[in-house]
């Protein structure tokens, strides 16, 4: 059992995070005006202090059901809010909820009345279906890495598992530490429940899933670990493209290397 100051502590903890990773999303390029979202599963870290709070909102109805949800909590990035801001003032810049119990709507207890992200959909029907699955994950990111969703604007790319192979061959620890590839979804309206859907399948064999022509979403134990994943991918997609700047089609590891490196690495496929 932890004790009320320890959950406190480890609350403040992922919040931080939360605000050192919105850093990294402003200063890589990655989140232009409100772009990019982020939500954290706070549920585990809610005390009584926190349980008992008033909502601070209306009920705000969602477009999905969430049966797994009932009763939880979340810290969400606020709609229209800048990364860039957020990074320095978490709390002003996003707020607290909880999903009501009819699983179908939320209200806002803390610290101010900040509507959750456009994303808020894909989100928590995301945290429903990792929570359903008995899964560890309490982040979810999405962001608009540059060169990643460039590279989703060519078909050849977008077929299974094509994107994920180039990548990993690009430098050995991309595997290493996205050890289940980037999966597609081909495009769909920003916000909308089917995008939620889509993603839905596809994080049963992904971590990061690319959604075309305009992001990922990420997920992980924790926020870092979600941005490291992306972060990675990024990087396997930069060589590929400063290799191409400088007039060649890069090689790549060799099926025989990526085979080695899947082995020493116990990784899966
Ligand atoms: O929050 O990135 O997809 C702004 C977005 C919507
Ligand atoms: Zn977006």
């Amino acid at each position: 059992m932890k004790t009320i100051l320890e959950e406190r502590l480890e609350l403040k903890r992922e919040i931080e995070k939360v605000a050192e990773v919105a850093g990294y999303l402003w200063t890589k390029g990655w989140a232009e005006r409100n772009g990019g979202n982020i939500t954290i599963n706070i549920t585990d870290l809610a005390d009584s202090g926190m349980k008992s709070m008033a909502a601070i909102s209306d009920i705000i109805k969602l477009d999905v059901e969430l049966p797994n949800l009932k009763g939880a909590f979340f810290y969400c990035k606020g709609t229209n809010k800048r990364m860039r801001d957020l990074a320095r003032f978490p709390m002003d810049n996003g707020s607290v909820i909880r999903i009501c119990d009819d699983c179908k709507s939320y209200e806002i207890i803390a610290d101010n009345p900040v509507k959750p992200t456009s994303e808020i959909t894909a989100h928590l029907s995301v945290h429903n279906h990792m929570v359903g699955k008995g899964s560890n994950y309490k982040a979810v990111l999405h962001t608009h890495p540059i060169e990643l969703v460039a590279m989703s604007h060519n078909p050849e790319f977008l077929k299974k598992d094509v994107l994920t192979k180039l990548l990993w061959s690009m430098i050995p620890e991309t595997k290493a530490f996205c050890p289940r590839g980037l999966g597609i979804i081909p495009y769909k309206i920003p916000g909308s429940v089917e995008l939620a859907e889509s993603s839905l399948k596809e994080l049963d064999d992904y971590d990061v899933v690319m959604w075309e022509k305009h992001g990922v979403l990420a997920v992980g134990d924790d926020i870092l670990e979600a941005f490291d994943q992306v972060d990675v991918l990024t990087k396997s997609a930069q060589i590929y493209i400063a290799a191409k700047n400088m007039g060649f089609t890069p090689d790549g590891m060799s099926d025989e290397a990526m085979k080695e490196m899947s082995v020493v690495f116990n990784l899966p496929k």
